[in-house]
């Protein structure tokens, strides 16, 4: 299952963000440290097209998505130098698929530590640059000592000087990547979270908070992991599944079993809008409008699907 972390200084709010999102027990204190191994937990993907297509088939039983959460603690200034837990954090940011800085900016007498948010992120930024400085001095000193009978090195030795010389200014390597940032007040989503679901779209929607900000951020960092989603929907059950963006048919296939990708023939797939409209998967097909697809296609966020299989 793909991972994201949660990285960020003592007290920002890093394992009440965790529970909210996993409905799991970590401990959530006004001091720092309070998180010292990491807590991993699975977060739900909300998906609304879920509940149409249940509502479609008369399902009886419906599957989210799921992606892991881990909450990692640890990271303070200097710990590249092995202030508080040291670089005990590393080994754990380097096992997620995107790292979710939680950067504080709330204010509250009875919790210590900075609440600018921008302090934080210095603070995240420079420590994470530190370690990656680490990791690169290591491998340029042995790439130098080759470097001398193997030409191929040299090219590889200038390119780790410069990122070298990049970190040790204290700058990321990452910035190119896709960054989105977005604020919350975790305290009331981690409120919001404990509600049954009508109760919660009821206090979200008369806080002006929409669909709330944990489902905003948990489809976002899903999109962000390149993660798309399939269906598979009738009486029994209405489950969404999920691939890797280009993603051809037998390999979503194998998302379910490693038998139907073994043994696909074809996918027969409609998009999940186009079902709805329709009304029913035999009506669609009465009107011709599923269609068969081979090896060759790639899946489609939001289609959905009946493999076809032979073993
Ligand atoms: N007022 C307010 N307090 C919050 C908010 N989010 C978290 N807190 C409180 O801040 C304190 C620290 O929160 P934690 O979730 O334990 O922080 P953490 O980032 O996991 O901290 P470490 O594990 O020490 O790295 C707790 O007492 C929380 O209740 C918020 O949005 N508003
Ligand atoms: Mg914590």
């Amino acid at each position: 299952m793909e991972c994201f972390g949660l990285v960020g200084l003592p007290n920002a709010g890093k394992s009440s963000l965790y529970n909210a999102l996993t409905g799991g027990g970590a401990l959530a204190a006004p001091y720092a440290f309070a998180t010292k191994d990491p807590n991993i937990g699975v977060a739900k993907v909300p998906d609304n097209r879920l509940l149409a297509l249940s509502e479609m088939s008369k399902t009886k039983s419906i599957i989210h998505a799921s992606v892991q959460v881990v909450d990692i603690g640890g990271l303070v200034e200097g710990a590249s130098k092995g202030e508080g837990l040291g670089n005990k954090f590393l080994a754990n940011i380097s096992e997620v698929d995107a790292i979710v800085y939680v950067l504080r900016a709330f204010k509250d007498d009875d919790v210590p530590g900075p609440d600018d948010p921008l302090e934080h992120l210095r603070v995240v930024e420079l420590e994470l640059a530190l370690a990656d400085l680490e990791t690169v001095e290591t491998r340029l000193n042995r790439v130098k000592k080759t470097a001398r009978v193997d030409k191929g090195n040299q090219e590889e030795a200038a390119l780790l000087q410069k990122a070298y010389d990049a970190l040790a200014e204290g700058m990321p390597l990452v910035q190119e990547h896709e960054v989105e940032v977005m604020g919350m007040s975790v305290q009331i989503e981690a409120e919001a979270a404990q509600l049954e679901a009508a109760d919660r779209a009821e206090m979200l929607e008369a806080l002006g908070l929409g669909e709330g900000a944990l489902t905003n951020m948990v489809r976002k960092a899903y999109h962000l992991l390149g993660l798309r989603t399939y269906f598979t929907t009738g009486e029994k059950e209405t489950r969404a599944w999920t691939f890797h963006a280009g993603d051809k048919a037998p390999v979503c296939a194998g998302k379910i079993h490693s038998d139907i990708q073994r043994g696909f023939i074809r996918a027969e797939v409609i998009h999940w809008d186009e079902l709805l409209e329709i009304g029913s998967w035999n009506s669609a097909k009465d009107v011709g409008k599923i269609r068969s697809e081979g090896k060759e296609y790639e899946f489609v966020d939001g289609d959905v699907t009946e493999f076809r299989f032979n073993v």
